[in-house]
């Protein structure tokens, strides 16, 4: 990290991100100011003067922007959630000053080990976290020494040793780095060496920030040149139209030519398969849907790239049985399926979960959706069919509930989760099922995706009338 030595750094936000960049400038003896726009920026378990304290090389600037600091600094890290267009900070940056974000950082230094840590990486609209998770917990029980880090809430310095970070390797260091990156991160990330690299799909998302989906599209496939090798869906046509030319793993639901994943129907079985070798049959496999079929191959893809052996991958694929607030079954009392999806927070993840669960119905029971949140930007036109024929009974919430609610007849609008479910109780009978999978993001009513689901967990669970 010479060339960090003598510079005007400066970090920008002062959460998860920020705070791990704090850590690592500071472990390698750096100044360097941290400035946050809010005035509070850390939370109750943080406390800023203990901050001070501990790095007293650091200069802390929270409540605003600070327009000369900015503008004097030779390097910028800052964190994905900063619209550096929005909030005018581009304007102020001087031309020669480097802006980065953390996992450029850790690039940098990791490039330069001797040793470097391997790296696999995932992005796409959807199923980033189920993929990389289930990569993980394949490594584990293959016995494989990888961290999970990026987006899924790990940042990523905190992976390398502070005290021997950019110097030396260390005995304790991951043999491999399974890292999810959001379109945020992919913006400041220019110098990964991942093994290998998916965009698992692309739909309309974060459009209020990066405002077309051509721009959206471009930053999500700026990870393929960053890679040895491409993992790209064959369903997916606008996750793959910058595929540079690389050795490439593609799968799809169809059957798959050497070499490739897919599904070939045996049986009356559909049956995951590795060019034509048949692998495992979908129904001994937890995590249900079309979409999570493409999850898996994803995985195993990008496990037979980091060299993972594929027959011991299948043997533990049943073993990771998802995660929470994805398709979640929440309940089934008096034969009512109750399905928490909170973290559909864009148009793609809930079509999925329409496709994939409306089919599990029985011929009379009928899909009540609750839906409707922060649309980020989205055009929900895209919903219309799906919610015209395979959505019973339509609720809505939220900011922009009512735009969803707009695409059918007969939507019922109401204001709070616990409203939502109360008017879903009254309308389910047996064999029906409730889903919450509300297209949207869940800043405009919860602190976050987690918030509104466990808050309608406690709905559902809660006695009549006494969910308030
Ligand atoms: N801040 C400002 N001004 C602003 C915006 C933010 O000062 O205009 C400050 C805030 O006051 C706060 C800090 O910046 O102190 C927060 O930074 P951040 O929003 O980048 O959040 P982090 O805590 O650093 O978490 C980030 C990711 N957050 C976002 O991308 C919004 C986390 O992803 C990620 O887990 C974490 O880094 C570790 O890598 C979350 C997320 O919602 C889960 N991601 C989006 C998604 O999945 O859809 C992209
Ligand atoms: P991400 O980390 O990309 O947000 P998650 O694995 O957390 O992805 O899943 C987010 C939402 O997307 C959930 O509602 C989940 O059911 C849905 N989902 C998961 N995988 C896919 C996929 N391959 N295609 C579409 N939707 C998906």
């Amino acid at each position: 990290l010479a060339a960090f030595k003598d510079k005007n750094i400066v970090v920008l936000g002062a959460g998860m991100t920020g705070l791990s960049c704090l850590r690592f400038l500071h472990a390698q003896g750096l100044s360097f100011a941290v400035n946050d726009s809010r005035s509070m920026p850390f939370s109750s378990t943080e406390i800023q003067g203990q901050y001070e304290h501990d790095y007293p090389k650091a200069n802390f600037v929270f409540g605003q922007w600070h327009q000369s600091l900015i503008a004097n600094a030779d390097i910028i890290i800052t964190s994905p959630g900063i619209d550096l267009v929005g909030e005018g900070i581009t304007a102020l940056i001087s031309k020669n000053c480097l802006v980065i974000g953390d996992v450029e950082l850790f690039c940098l230094v990791n490039n330069s080990l001797s040793v470097p840590i391997k790296m696999l990486a995932v992005t796409g609209s959807n199923g980033k976290s189920t993929v990389v998770s289930l990569l993980a917990y394949l490594a584990k029980v293959i016995g494989v020494n990888a961290s999970l880090a990026g987006n899924i809430g790990e940042p990523i310095l905190d992976l390398l040793q502070r005290e021997n970070a950019g110097t030396s390797q260390h005995a304790n260091q991951p043999e491999i780095i399974i890292v999810e990156l959001s379109s945020f991160q992919l913006e400041t990330l220019s110098s990964m060496q991942a093994i290998a690299a998916s965009v698992l799909n692309l739909s309309d998302d974060h459009l209020d920030r990066h405002k077309t989906l051509a721009n959206y599209q471009a930053i999500k496939q700026s990870i393929y040149p960053q890679a040895k090798m491409a993992v790209v869906s064959r369903e997916d046509q606008a996750s793959n139209t910058l595929v540079p030319a690389q050795e490439t793993i593609t799968f799809g639901l169809d059957k798959p030519s050497q070499g490739h994943f897919g599904l070939n129907s045996i049986e009356n079985k559909q049956i995951l398969m590795f060019g034509e070798q048949a692998i495992i049959s979908l129904d001994e496999l937890p995590l249900a849907g079309m979409h999570n079929a493409l999850n898996y191959m994803a995985a195993l893809a990008l496990g037979y790239c980091a060299g993972w052996s594929l027959s011991a991958m299948t043997a533990n694929l049943a073993g990771f049985s998802g995660l929470a607030h994805r398709c979640q079954r929440v309940s089934s009392e008096d034969d009512i399926q109750w399905i928490n999806d909170s973290k559909a927070t864009n148009i793609g993840a809930t079509l999925a979960a329409i496709s994939g669960l409306a089919p599990t119905l029985l011929a009379q029971g009928k899909l009540i959706l609750i839906a409707g949140g922060d649309g980020k930007g989205a055009d929900f036109s895209t919903l219309t069919t799906i919610l015209n024929c395979d959505v019973n009974q339509l609720i809505t919430l939220g900011k922009d509930g009512s735009a969803i609610a707009e695409l059918v007849s007969d939507a019922i609008q109401v204001n709070t989760l616990n409203e939502a479910v109360e008017q879903a109780k009254k309308i389910a009978q047996p064999g029906d099922m409730v889903l919450l999978s509300p297209a949207c993001a869940s800043i405009d009513m919860f602190k976050n995706y987690q918030e509104r689901g466990e808050q309608f967990i406690n709905a559902v669970q809660a006695k009549e009338g006494s969910c308030h």
